[in-house]
């Protein structure tokens, strides 16, 4: 078969599987059902004691396993200099990380603190920015990097509240830094995923709500699974993508062109 993806013996950073149901994950098995070498971070010592076991468990390989708290700039920069120093070139990075604390998803919006928006912006946008940074010179011969985001980030979902803020910052850094990172062939762009049950979904009430409506009124009458957001994102970060950057694109059934 002619090699239409270029994506094999090349060099992917996962950073945010938490677990079997993390859209990290998914991009994971579809990128080494593509022949790719996967680098994992993570933060938890929990997510890194689920990640091994779901190395072991399934013929998915990793070539490195490091620590990374995005939260702090030194922690980026040392985890990217180490994949630097033993992969040599970085071909692409899949940023899956978000957090907010749960109050400010369960409480009314206005009612947001100062120290609750900070931390979702630094955790789930500003962390992009960072990464990107710290990638870069090590993408020598160009790349793709792509985010998760959801439709929180342009309409109000109810609940998402804090979130939706983080994820429209996010969306917006895609763009700019595409802009930037264009000339050195490095696109940026962002999945918007449909809902699907993850750990980040656990303790949202309306959760099975928003299931339950996507499969009434959505074009395709049913939820996206994480193999989907998988496929699409080994797309994005595939030769297949080549002239796409800067871009959101949507992997829900088609649920965002309702009106
Ligand atoms: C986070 C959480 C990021 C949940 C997330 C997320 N991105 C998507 N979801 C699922 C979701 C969550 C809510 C929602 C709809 C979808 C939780 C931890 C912080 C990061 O509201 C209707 C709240």
């Amino acid at each position: 078969m002619i090699d239409l993806l270029k994506v094999k013996d090349k060099n992917f950073v996962i950073m945010g599987v938490a677990n079997e149901r993390s859209l990290a994950w998914g991009v994971a098995k579809s990128l080494h059902q593509a022949g790719a070498n996967l680098i994992f971070t993570y933060r938890k010592e929990r997510s890194y004691t689920k990640l091994t076991k779901l190395l072991e468990k399934t013929d998915v390989e990793a070539q490195q396993v490091l620590a990374c708290d995005v939260n702090d700039d030194e922690s980026i920069k040392k985890a990217f200099s180490k994949i630097g120093e033993e992969a040599g070139i970085i071909h692409g990075v899949v940023h899956s990380i978000a957090f907010a604390h749960s109050e400010d998803l369960k409480n009314n919006f206005v009612n947001t603190t100062r120290e609750g928006y900070a931390f979702a912006q630094d955790t789930s946008s500003y962390s992009l920015i960072a990464v990107a940074r710290e990638a870069q010179p090590f993408m020598t011969e160009g790349g793709s990097i792509i985010a998760m985001s959801y439709l929180g980030a342009e309409r109000v979902v109810e609940g998402y509240n804090v979130m939706g803020v983080a994820k429209a910052a996010l969306e917006s850094s895609v763009k700019y830094l595409a802009m930037d990172l264009g000339s050195s062939n490095i696109r940026v762009n962002a999945i918007s995923a449909g809902a699907i049950k993850t750990l980040a979904a656990k303790g949202v009430p309306s959760f099975n709500e928003i299931l339950h409506k996507i499969e009434e009124t959505a074009p395709l009458k049913r939820n996206v699974t994480q193999e989907e957001v998988g496929d699409m994102s080994l797309a994005m970060l595939s030769n297949l993508s080549r002239g796409v950057t800067g871009e959101i694109v949507y992997v829900d059934s088609g649920y965002n062109i309702l009106g």
